[in-house]
């Protein structure tokens, strides 16, 4: 008999998800989808967080006042956007500690592209460039996600990086019109910073585990491939306009198909890279557990103070 109802409330689920009914935190739903969204939620929500380490030990490095100014907002706004995803995903019954507990054990994972060093000032400019456009690129759609509390997080978010984008390009902009030297810097992090972009929009479809099941879900609403063209698409000129070359060989326009053509992903690196293995995973990991236990005492001074006004409430 119960199974009979989950079957019709499975049934229901999936008609609503088809007329373009957002499901919102207390409709049911079934455990999969709640399980799914979770785990993209809060590993989205991890990725802003680490992302705000390779930008972030930049802050005293920028070369002006106003360079500083603009990336100290930037960094501030990644953080933001790691809190509304954390909150989405508390929505769905996951709780800040399960999930900060999953990042520190490596049950969670976030964006390969944040193992990558920041080595240089360009690189700031190349991430705001390549790193937000596919964010945007991937977060556009994820506007119109099936369920509400993400979709509506991610239209506040899409704005903010769009002036991250604005702000990421002008750096490369202004070293790719500078002296031979700037324009070999801009160069360099494009072509350390290419590949691994074209890397967060995650495994070819053929490999991607989740997608089919994410898309008759109307979570994702593009596959990788789809979203890794896009963003081809739209970069390859904006890099013609800077006057910097995309480090592929194989890169052509195709007239047929009216998309740029690529060469092949090196999957291995993005495996080694989202087992744990790639250029500072372990630094990134250990900077997050630092900063969370130095921080203990401000989780413990709002639970107090919460629960001092509650017995005062109560009195
Ligand atoms: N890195 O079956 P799929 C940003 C995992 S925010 C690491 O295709 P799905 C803002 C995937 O989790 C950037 N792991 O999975 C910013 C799954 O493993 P699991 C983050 C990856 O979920 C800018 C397995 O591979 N954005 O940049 C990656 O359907 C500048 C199989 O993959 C989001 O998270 C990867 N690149 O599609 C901040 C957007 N790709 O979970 C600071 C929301 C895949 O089974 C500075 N997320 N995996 O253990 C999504 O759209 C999707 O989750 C995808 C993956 C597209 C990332």
């Amino acid at each position: 008999m119960a199974e009979i109802q989950v079957d019709v409330q499975a049934r229901r689920f999936q008609e609503r998800i088809d007329a373009e009914v957002r499901i919102e935190p207390k409709d049911w739903m079934p455990d999969a989808y709640r399980k799914t969204l979770i785990r993209q939620i809060s590993q989205h929500a991890h990725s802003e967080i680490i992302g705000m380490q390779p930008e972030g030990g930049w802050i005293t490095r920028a070369p002006s006042l106003r360079r500083k100014l603009i990336l100290l907002s930037k960094v501030q706004d990644e953080g933001g956007h790691g809190l509304y995803l954390y909150s989405a995903a508390e929505t769905l019954g996951a709780s800040r500690a399960s999930m900060i507990d999953a990042l520190h054990s490596g049950r969670a994972k976030y964006s390969s592209i944040f193992n990558y060093p920041a080595l240089t000032w360009a690189d700031i400019g190349a991430i705001g460039w390549l790193v937000d456009s596919a964010a945007i690129v991937n977060q556009v759609p994820l506007q119109r996600c099936s369920f509400g509390p993400y979709a509506r997080a991610m239209v506040r978010i899409c704005k903010e990086e769009s002036f991250h984008q604005r702000q990421g390009y002008e750096i490369m902009y202004t070293l790719a019109t500078g002296s031979a030297d700037q324009k070999a810097m801009a160069q360099d992090a494009l072509n350390r910073w290419w590949w691994p972009s074209l890397m967060m929009f995650g495994p070819s479809d053929a490999d991607s585990a989740h997608s089919s099941q994410s898309m008759a879900w109307k979570i994702k609403r593009f596959s990788n491939d789809e979203l890794r063209q896009k963003f081809i698409d739209q970069a390859v000129p904006q890099a013609d306009i800077l006057g910097l070359e995309v480090p592929d060989t194989e890169l052509a326009w195709d007239e047929q198909t009216q998309h740029y053509r690529y060469g092949a992903i090196d999957w291995d690196e993005f495996n080694r890279v989202v087992r744990g293995d790639g250029p500072c995973n372990r630094q990134r990991l250990a900077e997050h557990k630092r900063v969370h236990e130095a921080g203990a005492w401000v989780r413990e001074a709002v639970v107090a103070y919460d629960r001092k006004h509650q017995d005062q409430s109560d009195v």
